[in-house]
């Protein structure tokens, strides 16, 4: 009795099933219990056991995956058994193995390499469950499939199905450097690799696969394309095999980009010219080399000729040319070469009207058409310039008939807020892949080009570059999504927007009608939002483009051979790119889409400033100016960030508190740098057209003081460059003595409760501390230590504090104490005061 009854005390005191801690770490893969009785009884009757025909380790992941989803959704354990014995059973195997089961439930049809089945079938008089594919790989899927049914709250009357994924490659790239760093990686550390040298312990790369895997993606290659040659040395070689491994087991293929270089760099020869003959044997024996260690290896991607990597134009061959003597090596063994179409001169004389960067692609590899390997995919990026906030689709991508072609998009959000922002892609995405490229006649959109299906290819598909680091939530709590969003799309382009949000939120937070019509609507405006407060028509970045890619910093892609120019000016914005006055590149598009884009009157307004260079009184169809557009849209997005803030709010208590507090935290610095972005264009384009804001807003701003005009105690004035990266252009830095320094000013409109924001400059090189007193009374206190990526005042790094329902009275002295640390002095550059209930 007293063993009894402490059992049964400290059962009371531990927790029955200890939720574990939300970071996000699972992604969609939480197998939390089912909620809705009613789906989950419709499960009662499922079989208890599993027959997994085969052994291969696809086929135990596969097995274990069910048993740990159906022990974790619906709390049941299932049995595992090596054949099928007297009862129902979940049977996972190939066509051929189940043929060899039960002839009767043969499925003659053709399911595709990685297609599947599911399905409820009778066996030896028991109903069972089928999952069936023509490979283990598939198998798996399906497993994946099956459970995500389950987690959508699918009864198991809904469970069957057929799917074949729309085309073989879906394929994940990263950007990571041997030494751990990843080029455009906003969540921490690399996965793979440290102190150049692959991670000693590869369970995350392993828990990496199995996310891959549950999306369909069966290809992925690991290091940066600005290649280290050491990758394929054969040091390097042998601990690349333990990747393979790991990826194996999740029917992933390893993939490495290679430096062009590397016969010459690692190999000793003397030249590394395509078509000499010791070259073409030095990648032979490599290859061969590599496949003697990894069997199943996938092969290569290569950033040849571009942005200062080596290429074939060293020896005045082509793209073809290069691409082809590394394919014939990997050929005898089944491999890829994924040769990028990212190619083109980054110094470019930028006073020249008639050079453009968006013409390189098309202009170095469409006339190369048919010269290409049949395994060689050219990865062509789904714009014409960079992952631009809106771009056109690649005109390349209508122009190859006889190559194989996978769209190169990009989840790491590199020109799209850097995972701060909540900028959901996958509806830019389907933007692009559904747009008709009129290729052979109309019908003939990116997918069905990409995927091979309209010039009849069998080798192409989709790529995205993914660089998830070390954080725990991979990519992001909400960012992650796009992770999930491009494996569906890549396994099905024709799914809607609405539908992967809407699987994504069920099965990372949970089926809360308000959780999920809530976060599915955040994700969907995101994007919208994201591109109204940035770039306006398609115009191009309006960011730094020389080195970071975030905040603001208009002028920073002019006057430098990037070619990432929007040219606007004191009468005008955007590229000229007509075939009649411009760069000539709508004539890259076939007929018809080359008419649309060549007159201002037809093409789309969201691209209008991509094609055209146009005053800023020219009026849209909307019926405004472009300047008024600029502004309007800027405060719109503006506005649009901070609703996502409230809508957030309004789910407190729906989702769990750690995500919570995390996701909220993102997206109040959101809501403060959109502001950031808001101010910065407006102010600009307002000074360089000197047209008014309509609505008089841009240039003025209510309630706010700026920090130089306050009563200041040790801080010194600053100008801040560029100058639209803070407000009046100047901001205040503390060099007092003892590190310790104070602005004031005195309140002087009516009693009442305020938001009180203030605007500081929170760097990398310190983590200065804050306080705001009112009256001398202390009412907030932080520490900017916020990882941003700058070491300066400027738009990177200004972020916004927002004091919440602040009682103040006239008079009220507000006071800001700042302390420096390291090498930032506690910037500030101003403060805003609104009343409350204006929010
Ligand atoms: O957008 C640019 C990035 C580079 C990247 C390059 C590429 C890996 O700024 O960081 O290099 O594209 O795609 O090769």
């Amino acid at each position: 009795m007293k063993y009894l009854l402490s059992g049964l005390l400290l059962s009371m005191l531990l927790p029955a099933s200890p939720a574990a801690a939300e970071t996000g770490y699972s992604a969609w893969l939480r197998y939390v219990p089912i909620e809705n009785q009613i789906t989950r009884r419709s499960y009662d009757g499922m079989p208890a056991s599993i027959s997994a025909l085969g052994n291969s380790a696809v086929i135990q992941a596969a097995q274990r995956e069910l048993v740990l989803g159906v022990r974790g959704m619906l709390g049941k354990t299932l049995r595992t058994e090596g054949r099928p014995s007297n009862e129902s059973t979940i049977i996972l195997g190939t066509l051929d193995s189940v043929n060899q089961l039960d002839p009767t439930l043969f499925f003659s049809g053709n399911l595709g390499d990685d297609g599947y089945l599911i399905e409820r079938v009778t066996l030896n008089g028991h109903p069972s469950i089928l999952v069936a594919a023509a490979s283990d790989r598939g198998v798996l899927y399906g497993v994946f499939a099956l459970l995500r049914k389950i987690g959508l709250g699918k009864p198991i009357s809904e469970i069957d199905e057929r799917q074949i994924p729309f085309a073989p490659i879906r394929m994940l790239n990263h950007w990571d450097n041997l030494d751990g760093t990843i080029e455009r990686g906003y969540a921490g550390a690399s996965i793979f690799f440290e102190k150049n040298n692959v991670v000693t312990d590869l369970s995350r790369v392993r828990d990496y696969a199995r996310l891959m895997a549950s999306v369909g993606i069966n290809a992925c290659s690991i290091n940066n394309v600005n290649a280290n040659t050491r990758v394929i040395t054969t040091e390097f070689l042998t601990q690349l095999v333990r990747v393979a491994e790991v990826f194996r087991d999740w029917g992933v293929r390893l993939f490495v980009s290679i430096d062009f270089s590397s016969p010459q760099k690692i190999g000793g020869l003397g030249t590394f010219d395509p078509l000499d003959q010791g070259v073409a044997k030095w990648w032979k024996t490599k290859a061969d080399e590599i496949y003697r260690l990894i069997p199943d290896f996938g092969g290569f991607v290569l950033k040849a000729d571009s942005e200062g990597r080596l290429g074939p134009s060293a020896y005045g061959r082509t793209h073809a040319d290069a691409a082809n003597v590394i394919a014939r090596a990997l050929k005898p063994h089944s491999g890829l070469i994924f040769y990028r179409g990212f190619v083109y001169d980054h110094h470019m004389d930028w006073r020249n009207l008639k050079n453009d960067r968006a013409r390189a692609a098309y202009d170095n590899l469409q006339s190369l058409d048919g010269r290409f390997d049949d395994n060689v995919v050219l990865q062509i990026k789904h714009g014409p310039i960079d992952f631009q906030v809106r771009e056109p689709a690649s005109p390349l991508f209508g122009a190859l008939e006889r190559t194989n072609q996978a769209i190169e998009l990009q989840i790491t959000q590199e020109y799209t807020g850097q995972q701060r922002h909540l900028c959901f892609l996958v509806p830019m995405w389907k933007e692009v892949l559904d747009f008709d490229m009129q290729a052979k006649g109309s019908g003939t959109p990116v997918k069905d080009l990409v995927s091979g299906r309209t010039f009849n290819h069998s080798g192409g598909g989709f790529v995205a570059v993914s660089n998830v680091g070390r954080d725990q939530s991979w990519l992001g709590l909400l960012a992650i999504a796009n992770l999930y969003g491009f494996g569906r799309l890549a396994w099905n382009p024709n799914l809607t927007s609405w539908q992967i949000a809407e699987e994504w939120t069920r099965m990372s937070f949970n089926g809360d009608p308000r959780v999920v019509k809530t976060i599915v609507q955040m994700q969907l405006r995101s994007w919208p939002a994201y591109e109204k407060y940035t770039g306006p028509l398609g115009a191009g970045t309006l960011t730094d483009i020389i080195n970071i890619h975030y905040g603001p910093a208009v002028e920073s892609s002019e006057r430098n051979g990037w070619g990432q120019w929007h040219r606007a000016d004191e009468r005008g914005i955007g590229m000229d790119r007509t075939m009649a006055t411009g760069t000539g590149f709508t004539g890259q598009y076939r007929g018809p889409v080359a008419r649309m884009y060549e007159s201002a009157e037809t093409c789309p307004d969201e691209l209008l400033l991509f094609m055209h260079h146009l005053p800023y009184t020219h009026v849209l169809r909307s019926g405004k100016t472009i300047i008024q557009h600029i502004y309007d849209t800027h405060y719109e997005g503006a506005e649009e960030a901070n609703q996502l803030v409230r809508q957030w709010e309004s789910i407190k208590g729906l989702v769990d508190a750690q995500r919570y507090e995390e996701v909220l935290n993102r997206l109040e610095y959101q809501a403060g740098h959109a502001q950031v972005w808001r101010d910065a264009v407006c102010n600009w384009f307002l000074r360089m057209s000197g047209i008014p804001d309509l609505k008089k807003r841009a240039g003025t701003f209510p309630g706010r003081v700026e920090a130089e005009s306050m009563k200041l105690e040790g801080y010194q004035i600053e100008e801040v460059q560029p100058w639209e990266a803070a407000s009046g252009s100047k901001a205040i830095k503390c060099i007092g003595p003892g590190g310790r320094c104070s602005a004031s000013f005195p309140h002087t409109v009516k009693p009442g409760r305020y938001d009180v924001d203030i605007q500081y400059f929170d760097q990398n090189n310190g983590a200065s501390r804050f306080k705001v007193f009112v009256s001398g009374r202390l009412v907030a206190e932080w520490v900017a230590d916020n990882v941003l990526p700058t070491n300066k005042m400027d738009a990177h790094s200004s972020t916004r504090r927002r004091i919440r329902g602040l009682t103040l009275r006239p008079r009220d002295e507000i006071r800001i104490e700042g302390v420096p640390n390291g090498g930032e002095g506690a910037p500030i550059d101003y403060i805003e005061i609104h009343s409350s209930r204006r929010r």
